[in-house]
């Protein structure tokens, strides 16, 4: 892989075990829901049970994942529902600015819209062609390439309009609250004014 490919302090590991917090989460399909509340335009709540959910159309991505950790796998061949898509299916307030995006048992991550937007972000079932494992986040997770892994929760089941900006789990424990891998913004001591709400 070639240098400039690489985020600054970033390397190469020879494999790719997962990362978490906590216990992985065991599936209940009748039980599981995928939520889009908050500031939406209607005020009202989306909701996709598992088979509705996995009826939506998935495309592909390829990217690498870069962790704060600071290892960085290349080529990580995703599947799954465009983030965007989910946005158009549940029509945001025109004053949302950010997202939540909530998972079992609490964990969360904000970012901007226009992060959340952006293009190659997609609620992945599928990774290298398979079934995302449990432990990396089964049966779906957010793959938010251009942003540190944090940002990419797995076992994802809600996801939150804001109107104003919010620190997620690792952003409320120090970590920087946009987290761009290029810019190098690891830790919330290096935010700038306007690049987060205060800790
Ligand atoms: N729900 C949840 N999502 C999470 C985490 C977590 O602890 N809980 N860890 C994050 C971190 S720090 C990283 S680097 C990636 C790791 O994804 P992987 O285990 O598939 O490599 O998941 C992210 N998503
Ligand atoms: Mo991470």
């Amino acid at each position: 892989m070639s240098e400039d490919r690489l985020p600054p302090g970033q390397y190469v590991p020879r494999d790719w075990s997962a990362v978490y917090y906590g216990p992985v989460p065991r599936f209940r399909p009748q039980r599981w829901d995928l939520r889009v509340y908050g500031a939406t335009e209607s005020l009202g709540e989306y909701r996709w049970s598992w088979p509705d959910f996995d009826r939506l159309p998935r495309v592909d991505s390829v990217c690498d994942f870069h962790c704060v950790t600071r290892f960085t796998i290349p080529n990580v061949r995703w599947s799954g529902v465009r983030a965007s898509s989910l946005v158009e299916l549940a029509p945001p307030a025109p004053e949302v600015t950010h997202v939540m995006v909530w998972a079992e048992y609490g964990y969360s991550a904000n970012m901007r819209m226009l992060d959340f937007l952006a293009e190659g972000v997609l609620l992945a079932t599928h990774r290298g062609g398979e079934r995302i494992t449990p432990e990396h986040g089964y049966p779906v997770r957010l793959v938010v390439p251009h942003l540190y892994g944090w940002k990419s929760v797995k076992w994802v089941r809600a996801i939150e309009y804001l109107t104003a900006d919010r620190r997620g789990f690792w952003e409320e424990r120090g970590y920087h609250n946009v987290a761009d891998p290029w810019r190098e913004q690891r830790y919330a001591y290096q935010e700038e004014p306007g690049q987060g709400p205060p800790l």
